[in-house]
């Protein structure tokens, strides 16, 4: 193979004229037709002079064109950076200085606010519009389509996805063709994908989720997707006697449970429904099982890794946990202090190591040297056990972490939006339980001495600076936080003061 990853995802199924993609519109998108698209990007992105190793970073609405964008960069060996569309012009700016890449390509209505941002990071800025309009697709019908795909290894690079940390400096993740594709290959295995499969995909494509598990998997084994912009429980409704597997966060199932519409038959096409990047509760596995007859399986993964455990496609699938280690993945719980590996069934940090795990953050190494140990695991920051019988479960995390909606926010990141503010003395950032994002992002803020901050206010200001779901869904005023006898913020006491907020929560 030239190049592996888009020769197992595109190339090998080039010229068939099966459906790749149904559209909204009742349009479809064959193989054929998308690896002719995918070519005109790739001689756009010659013509434009990006090469292999390069990065091409993408705000776009959820399109086929930026699918095909994305299987273009593969085929050129350029480096694809997605980013979350609910990032700000602020945010953006961080990715671009980090990455370098040679172009950024976002939606025609952001381009005013982010060419300052491009210019500053030398890299020149072009548009897609979802409808396929756009600079980009203007140099793409003009460009000669690459008739060569350019050779890669396992080891190149094929994407950064960036994700923040307990410092709340963002870092950009390097994955190789090779993590990508065994992930797909192993999870296409156990889940039993083919080409006969209609995957109903309603996730984000800026994230390994929706890209890389969804995409990269029934992509594999050359079947269809429903092709949704978005999550919308009626599309869903609508489009499920038409599929045969769905991936969703957990957020998906609570609402579709909250459908009464939702019942057994309209699943009754479906044989598999995955959950992922949050957790799951127990109750939501439990009635989803009563009202459909499916058992969602679980699995567990992380941007760094893809995906590391898995739910059995036949067997138990046990609520509540995240299975079983994926055939090539191995799992280990050690003591967080020390590193040492813990007896079976104890509780401690859960590492991994396998050839999904990432090749380490780009620019940083002692950041990489800081979580992945020379052995080769990763330290993933989830603390777990693993039953007798080889069950993983996540018993909490010991990152500062929330999880909303399937969206990390690290509390760091929004703290330092919220100290920086006129008239806030501290803050800390915590996560709630949230009936529909799991956990919700909260404020507690101490004044800064004289001043009386509102906390409306407060939050405006910050809705300038961070992505709306990193945006506090409310912002509390108190007199002092709660410390320790070594002065550490006592974030448990927070979390337990607050953790009925939004028990009327929709
Ligand atoms: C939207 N909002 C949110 C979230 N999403 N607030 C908190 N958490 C969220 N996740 C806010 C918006 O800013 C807006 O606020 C209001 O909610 C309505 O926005 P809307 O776009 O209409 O929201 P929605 O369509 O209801 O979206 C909710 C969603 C979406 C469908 C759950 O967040 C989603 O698709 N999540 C999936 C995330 C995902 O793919 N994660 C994978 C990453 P305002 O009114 O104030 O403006 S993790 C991963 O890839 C790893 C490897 C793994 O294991 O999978
Ligand atoms: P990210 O790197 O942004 O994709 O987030 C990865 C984190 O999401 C993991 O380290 C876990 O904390 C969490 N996560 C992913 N899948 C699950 C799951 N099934 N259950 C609990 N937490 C999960």
């Amino acid at each position: 193979m030239t190049n592996p990853l888009y020769d197992a995802v595109l190339g090998q199924h080039a010229t068939r004229e099966d459906v790749l993609l149904y559209l909204p519109d009742g349009g479809t998108i064959s193989y054929a037709e998308m690896a002719a698209r995918v070519a005109r990007f790739a001689g756009a992105l010659a013509e434009i002079g990006l090469q292999k190793g390069d990065r091409l970073a993408l705000q776009v609405a959820k399109s086929p064109d930026a699918l095909a964008l994305y299987l273009a960069c593969l085929r050129s060996g350029v480096i694809f950076l997605p980013l979350n569309t609910a990032y700000t012009p602020e945010e953006i700016g961080y990715f671009l200085d980090n990455a370098g890449p040679g172009l950024v390509v976002c939606d025609p209505e952001a381009a005013t606010a982010l060419q300052p941002v491009a210019d500053a990071a030398n890299a020149r800025l072009l548009t897609m519009e979802a409808s396929g309009a756009g600079s980009l697709a203007e140099a793409a019908a003009k460009s000669t389509p690459a008739n060569t795909v350019t050779p890669c290894d396992s080891d190149d690079l094929a994407c950064f996805l960036y994700t923040s940390g307990t410092t709340g400096r963002s870092k950009g993740a390097m994955l190789t063709q090779g993590n990508l594709l065994s992930n797909a290959q192993s999870l296409a295995g156990i889940w039993r994908f083919t080409a006969e499969d209609v995957l109903l995909h309603a996730l984000p494509i800026f994230h390994a989720h929706g890209l890389f598990v969804a995409c990269n998997v029934s992509m594999l084994r050359g079947g269809a997707m429903i092709w949704l912009p978005s999550f919308s429980v009626d599309a869903v409704l609508e489009a499920l006697p038409h599929a045969t597997a769905m991936m969703g966060v957990p957020t998906f199932y609570t609402r579709l449970l909250d459908a009464p519409a939702f019942d057994r038959a309209q699943a009754g096409h479906m044989r598999l429904f995955t959950s992922g990047s949050a957790p799951l509760r127990a109750e939501t596995h439990v009635a989803f099982r009563e009202r459909t007859g499916h058992a969602i399986l679980e699995r567990y993964g992380m941007t760094e890794t893809g995906m590391n455990t898995s739910n059995p496609y036949e067997g138990d699938r046990r609520a509540g946990t995240v299975g079983l280690p994926l055939p090539d993945v191995e799992v280990r719980i050690t003591d967080p202090e020390t590193g040492a590996e813990l007896a079976q069934g104890e509780t401690g940090m859960i590492e991994v190591r396998g050839p999904n795990v990432f090749k380490g953050y780009w620019g940083m190494p002692e950041k990489t040297a800081e979580e992945l140990r020379a052995d080769g695991f990763f330290i993933t920051g989830d603390l777990g056990q693993i039953s007798a019988d080889g069950y993983v479960s996540i018993v909490g995390r010991q990152k500062d972490l929330i999880i909303s909606g399937g969206y990390n926010v690290y509390p760091k990141e929004v703290e330092r939006v919220l100290d920086a503010q006129q008239g806030v003395g501290e803050s800390a950032v915590i996560g709630v339980p949230h009936r529909d994002f799991g956990e919700a992002v909260v404020a507690v803020v101490v004044a800064a001495e004289g001043a009386t901050p509102d906390p409306e206010a407060l939050r405006a200001e910050a809705g300038a600076r961070l992505a709306r779901y990193k945006l506090p869904k409310q912002v509390i005023v108190i007199d002092a936080l709660p410390r320790n006898t070594m002065g550490k913020v006592q974030k448990n006491v927070l979390r337990e003061s607050y953790a009925g907020l939004f028990d009327g929560s929709a």
